[in-house]
Formats: C-alpha cells, sequence, structure tokens
C-alpha cells in the first residue's frame, strides 16, 4: 500500500471533532489514562506523559510510578492522580478503571519494570507502549496484539526488529510495516518524517520536521498526547495519526515562541491546547 501523506488540513478536520466539546459535557466522557511510567532516575519521563496526556484533553489521568516521584508528580500537576507502585499486582485495582493504559518511558528494565509491563500486556486495554517497554519486548518472544500502539524511536525499531538503526533508516516505510506484522496493533516509527502503519496495514507519514524536537523527553510527550487521543477518540488508527500531527504542531507553534535551542518538552505540552483551540 503506498502512504498516505497526512497534511495540515486533514488532521484540523480531526482535531476539529475532539476540541468541540457539547455544553454539558463531563470528564467521564473523555477516557481516564493510567500511566506507567518512571523508575529511579527517570521520574520526569512519567510526570511528562501524564501531563501531556492531561493537556491533549483527557477526561482523567493516573499515573503508577515509583513512590519518590509522587510528591513531585503531585506539585507539578496535582489533577494527576499520582500512586506510588512497589509490585505490579497493585497495578490491578488502576488497569482495572483506566480507559487505555500508557506504559513504557523511563520505566527501566529492571525487575520493578518487567512486573509492571507484565500486568500491563495481560490487561486487554487499549495501550500505548513506548521507551522501555518497547526495549523489554525485544528481549524476549512477543505475541502479536491488536490492542496496541508501539511509538519506537528509530533505535528501539532496530532493537524490536533486531538490526542497526541504518537499516531501519534506509527504509522507514518498510521497517514500520515489519514491525506492525511481527507485533500486531499500530506502529508509529518517529523521527522526521514519522510513519504510521494502522492496525488494518494502511501507511501515513505525517511529514515535516522540526529539530527543535531532537532533545531528552519529546518522545515522552507524543507517548501522553497518544494516549490522551485513544482515550477519547473511537477509531485508534485515526487517534495514532492525529497525535502525530499534534505533536508536531505543538512544537513547531512552541518554537515560533522560542526558536529550535533549548525548546523544552514542558514548552510543547503548553503549547497543545492552543493547537487544539486553533483547530477549534
Ligand atoms: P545514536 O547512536 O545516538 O545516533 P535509547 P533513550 C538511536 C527515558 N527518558 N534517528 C540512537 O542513535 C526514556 O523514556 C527519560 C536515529 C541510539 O542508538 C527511556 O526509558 C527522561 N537514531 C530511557 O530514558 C528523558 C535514533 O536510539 C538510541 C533516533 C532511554 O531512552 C529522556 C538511543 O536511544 C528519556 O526520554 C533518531 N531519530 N532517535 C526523563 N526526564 O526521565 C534515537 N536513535 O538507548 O533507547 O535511549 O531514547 O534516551
Ligand atoms: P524520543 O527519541 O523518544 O524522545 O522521541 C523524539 C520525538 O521527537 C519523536 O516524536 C520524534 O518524531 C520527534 N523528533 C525528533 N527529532 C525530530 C526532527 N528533527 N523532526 C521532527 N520530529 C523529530
Ligand atoms: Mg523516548
Amino acid at each position: 500500500t503506498e502512504p498516505v501523506l497526512a497534511t495540515r488540513a486533514d488532521w484540523s478536520s480531526v482535531t476539529l471533532g475532539i476540541s468541540k466539546r457539547a455544553a454539558n459535557a463531563h470528564k467521564g466522557n473523555f477516557g481516564h489514562v493510567l500511566v506507567v511510567a518512571g523508575d529511579r532516575g527517570f521520574g520526569g519521563a512519567g510526570l511528562l506523559v501524564a501531563e501531556a496526556a492531561a493537556r491533549s484533553g483527557a477526561g482523567l489521568v493516573s499515573l503508577a510510578t515509583r513512590q519518590e516521584h509522587v510528591a513531585a508528580a503531585l506539585s507539578r500537576c496535582p489533577s494527576v492522580m499520582s500512586h506510588g507502585v512497589v509490585h505490579g499486582s497493585e497495578l490491578a485495582p488502576l488497569l482495572a478503571s483506566a480507559t487505555v493504559v500508557v506504559c513504557g518511558p523511563g520505566l527501566g528494565q529492571s525487575v520493578w519494570g518487567q512486573q509492571m509491563l507484565q500486568q500491563v500486556l495481560e490487561c486487554h486495554k487499549p495501550q500505548v507502549l513506548d521507551a522501555d517497554a518497547l526495549n523489554l519486548m525485544a528481549s524476549k518472544t512477543s505475541v502479536a496484539a491488536d490492542n496496541r500502539v508501539l511509538t519506537p524511536h528509530p533505535g528501539e525499531a532496530a532493537r524490536l526488529l533486531g538490526c542497526t538503526v541504518a537499516e531501519v533508516e534506509a527504509d522507514r516505510l518498510s521497517a514500520a510495516r515489519k514491525l506492525q506484522s511481527r507485533y500486531g496493533g499500530a506502529i508509529l516509527l518517529k523521527g522526521a518524517g514519522t510513519v504510521i502503519v494502522t492496525m488494518h496495514g494502511q501507511m501515513f507519514v505525517v511529514s515535516g520536521s522540526n529539530p527543535g524536537l531532537a532533545t531528552g523527553g519529546m518522545g515522552d510527550v507524543l507517548a501522553g498526547i497518544a494516549g490522551g487521543l485513544l482515550a477519547q477518540l473511537t477509531d485508534p488508527a485515526q487517534a495514532v495519526v492525529t497525535a502525530a500531527a499534534l505533536h508536531l504542531a505543538a512544537a513547531n507553534m512552541a518554537t515560533q515562541q522560542f526558536g529550535y535551542m533549548g525548546l523544552q518538552p514542558t514548552d510543547v505540552i503548553d503549547a497543545l491546547p492552543r493547537v487544539l483551540a486553533c483547530s477549534g
């Protein structure tokens, strides 16, 4: 299948759909995103995912992370319900009340991260898997499942495919297709010219680049946006394509204000409601 170029015209009509709300809407209409992220040393990743999900319009956001990150999370974003989790079994009630799960940013690859991922993979909720969730999946055989969205950068894609980053970059469309047939669900292969293969095999390229995004934490923001949109849109394929386009549009808006150098993930998060408001 030839890829479809997702242009601004394509996705602004989609974001119009999510940003127009009924006057009597309530938080239960916009889904509950559970973020499972942030091992020791990577607490910021969980915070960025959770805040990005909230700023993308999710009705409720919960964060399951290491206990030591909870105070900072409450202080940074009090609307997020933050839980310190020690054992995988403690995720069960949180997973039960979630609409969508985002797992992996800063998760680490220790026993803690492995337990968290195992619980998430065993639940059948729609899920966004990123960063260390992908690194852990690469290290063992994994059964394909269609309730997933995988969001690898080229390094993670190479680990999942057992090839080099250069091989992924030499043919990004084919790498994304291979990932889809091996792991199921939807694939969002990151980098300038983000490639998406949907669960139905349709391909999209979100063309456009922004080197301001080449800094730590920007992928964590994308994972949060994907979770926030999956929680609100009924068509998961539409949610994934829109997430990539919205991430780039918010980065472009933030870049107009700050320039490329020193652009921060929190600047992109702050631009999200402004981009959504522009399209509404
Ligand atoms: P090279 O060799 O540099 O050119 P890793 P990570 C390649 C967390 N974070 N095009 C790159 O290539 C994450 O969530 C926490 C081409 C290298 O091989 C993870 O859990 C933060 N190549 C964990 O840290 C903020 C590309 O991938 C490899 C590429 C580790 O994640 C930061 C590097 O990737 C971070 O988000 C591209 N566009 N992009 C926090 N505040 O808590 C990447 N590569 O080894 O998977 O390391 O992505 O930093
Ligand atoms: P990560 O490497 O997981 O932090 O993800 C980086 C995020 O920034 C992904 O969404 C990439 O697509 C995006 N990104 C990084 N560099 C660029 C670039 N030069 N142009 C467009 N998007 C980029
Ligand atoms: Mg990342």
